[in-house]
C-alpha cells in the first residue's frame, strides 16, 4: 500500500465516528500524494504524515453555566492544537449545537494549510462548543462565555494559542470572553483576534473574510480572462462571510440575487439590500422572513434551494457540506463557471469533482476565505506593536495577502502537472512549508 494510502487507513481506524475529519484529511492527503510519492521513504521515516494528521494536543472540557431561569446546563467544549510548526496555534471557536470533536478536528486540520498559505507566521488549530447562542439573552451568552473562558485560559496566549470567531462566535462572544481573560490572568495582551476595535480590534478584521474571499475570485477569473464585473452572483449564508462577501461583490460591480440562513433563502431579482441584510442579521439577530417582508422584490423559501438559482459565480458562505452533487449538476447546467468557498469545506468531494471536470474555475476555502485569518494576524501584529493601521493599510494588505495566496497555489499546481487544478495547488503549496518547518526543527 502506499504511504498516502497507509495514512488515510489509519486516520479512519483512530479516529472512528469523525467523518468531517476524514473528508478533509482524505481531500489534502489525495493532492499530495503527487508530492508524497517523489520523496516516500524519507517522510515515511519520518513519520511526517502521520504527524501532520494527530493534534500536537486536544482539550475537552465541560462548560457549566446558569440560565435566566436559574436552570443549569452543562455543555461540551474542544480546542484542539493541531500544528505550531510555522506560528502559534490559530483558528476560531464555534458555537454551534452541531459542534463535536470531529468538527473541530476537521476544522483545525484544514486551519494548519490555510495558515500556511497566508505567508505569516501561524500555526493551526481550532476549538467551540455545542452550545447555541441563538435565542439566549446577552447574559446567559455572557455567562457561557465566562464559563468557558475560566478553562481554556489556562491553555492559551498571545505567543501560544489565539482563538477568534467562526459560526456563532462574533464581536458579542469575543468582548465577553476576552473580558474574563484579562480579569482571571491579569494580562492585556492579544489573546484573541476579532476585538472591539476599543480593545485593540483590528479595523476591516470584520469584513475581512468576505472581502478576502472577492479579492481571491477577481484574480482567478482575471488570470482565466474572465471579468467579475456585471456578473450574477449566488451566496450562500447570512452571516460575518456571507454579508462581507455581498457588500464586496456588489462594489466590484457584481450582482448578488441571494442569501440564506439555517431555515430558509432569499431570492432577490433586483440584488440584495446589504444594509437591510446587516439590520436584519447584524441587529436584529433574526430570520430571512424579516427581510423578505422588508423587502418588495424579495421572495423567501423555506428550505434550501440558493443552488437552483441561474448564475455566473456561486459563493458557499455557510457550512460544511452545503453543496451537493445535484447542487453542483445544477450549477453547470445553469451555467456556473466559478466557484469560491467562503465556508470551510462546504463542497462535497464529489461536488468538487464534478465543477472541475466540468470546467468550472475551483477556489477551495482554505485558500479563498483565508483572508480572515491573514487579517487576524495582522491585529496581532498591531497588539504586540501596540499600534493600529488604518481601514486602508488593512485592507491594501489583505488584498496583497489574496492575490498572492491565488498565485501561489496556481504556480504549485503548474509546477505538479495539474493546472488549474486549484484544490491540488492549494494543498501542496500549504503543505510544503508545514512540511519543511517540520523537518527541520526535528521529531517533535
Ligand atoms: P456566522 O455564524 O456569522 O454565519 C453562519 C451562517 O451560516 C448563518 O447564516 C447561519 O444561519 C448559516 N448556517 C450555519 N450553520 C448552518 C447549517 N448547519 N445549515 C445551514 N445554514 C447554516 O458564521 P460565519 O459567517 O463566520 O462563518 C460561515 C462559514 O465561514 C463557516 O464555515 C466558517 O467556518 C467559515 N469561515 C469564517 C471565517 C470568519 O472570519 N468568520 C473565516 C474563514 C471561514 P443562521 O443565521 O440561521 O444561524
Ligand atoms: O476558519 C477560519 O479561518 C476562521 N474562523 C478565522 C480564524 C481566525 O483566527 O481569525
Amino acid at each position: 500500500m502506499s504511504y498516502v494510502d497507509e495514512v488515510y487507513s489509519m486516520v479512519v481506524e483512530k479516529n472512528p465516528a469523525q467523518p468531517e475529519f476524514h473528508q478533509a484529511v482524505k481531500e489534502v492527503l489525495e493532492s499530495l500524494r503527487v508530492v508524497i510519492e517523489k520523496n516516500e521513504e524519507a517522510y515515511r521515516k519520518d513519520a511526517l504524515l502521520e504527524r501532520i494528521v494527530t493534534p500536537e494536543r486536544q482539550l475537552l472540557f465541560r462548560v457549566p453555566w446558569v440560565d435566566d431561569n436559574g436552570q443549569v446546563h452543562v455543555n461540551n467544549a474542544f480546542r484542539v492544537q493541531f500544528n505550531s510548526a510555522i506560528g502559534p496555534y490559530k483558528g476560531g471557536l464555534r458555537l454551534h449545537p452541531s459542534v463535536n470533536l470531529g468538527i473541530i478536528k476537521f476544522l483545525g486540520f484544514e486551519q494548519i494549510f490555510k495558515n500556511s498559505l497566508t505567508g505569516l507566521p501561524i500555526g493551526g488549530g481550532k476549538g467551540g462548543s455545542d452550545f447555541d447562542p441563538k435565542g439566549k439573552s446577552d447574559r446567559e451568552v455572557m455567562a457561557f462565555c465566562q464559563s468557558f473562558m475560566t478553562e481554556l485560559n489556562k491553555y492559551i496566549g498571545a505567543d501560544t494559542d489565539v482563538p477568534a470567531g467562526d459560526i456563532g462566535t462574533g464581536a458579542r462572544e469575543i468582548g465577553y470572553m476576552f473580558g474574563q481573560y484579562k480579569r482571571i490572568r491579569g494580562v492585556y495582551e492579544g489573546v484573541l483576534t476579532g476585538k472591539g476595535l476599543s480593545y485593540g480590534g483590528s479595523l476591516a478584521r470584520t469584513e475581512a473574510t468576505g472581502y478576502g474571499l472577492l479579492y481571491l475570485t477577481e484574480e482567478m477569473l482575471k488570470c482565466n480572462g474572465k471579468d467579475i464585473k456585471g456578473k450574477t452572483v449566488v451566496i450562500s449564508g447570512s452571516g460575518n462571510v456571507a454579508i462581507y462577501a455581498c457588500q464586496k461583490a456588489q462594489q466590484l460591480g457584481a450582482k448578488v440575487v441571494t442569501v440564506s440562513d439555517s431555515t430558509g433563502w432569499v431570492y432577490d431579482p433586483e440584488g440584495i439590500d446589504v444594509a437591510l441584510l446587516k439590520e436584519v442579521k447584524e441587529v436584529k439577530r433574526a430570520r430571512l422572513t424579516e427581510y423578505a417582508a422588508a423587502r418588495s422584490s424579495a421572495e423567501y423559501h423555506e428550505g434550501r434551494g440558493v443552488w437552483t438559482i441561474k448564475c455566473d459565480i456561486a459563493l458557499p458562505c455557510a457550512t460544511q457540506n452545503e453543496l451537493l452533487l445535484d447542487d453542483a449538476k445544477a450549477l453547470v447546467a445553469n451555467g456556473c463557471f466559478a466557484v469560491a468557498e467562503g465556508a470551510n469545506m462546504p463542497t462535497t468531494m464529489d461536488a468538487t469533482e464534478y465543477l472541475q471536470q466540468n470546467g468550472v474555475l475551483f477556489c477551495p476555502g482554505k485558500a479563498a476565505n483565508a483572508g480572515g485569518v491573514a487579517t487576524s494576524a495582522l491585529e496581532m501584529s498591531q497588539n504586540s506593536e501596540r499600534l493600529s493601521w488604518t481601514f486602508e493599510e488593512v485592507d491594501s494588505k489583505l488584498q496583497n495577502i489574496m492575490v498572492n495566496i491565488f498565485h501561489n497555489l496556481d504556480d504549485a499546481a503548474k509546477k505538479y502537472g495539474m493546472e488549474g487544478n486549484y484544490v491540488a495547488g492549494a494543498n501542496i503549496a500549504g503543505f510544503l512549508k508545514v512540511a519543511e518547518a517540520m523537518t527541520a526543527q526535528g521529531i517533535v
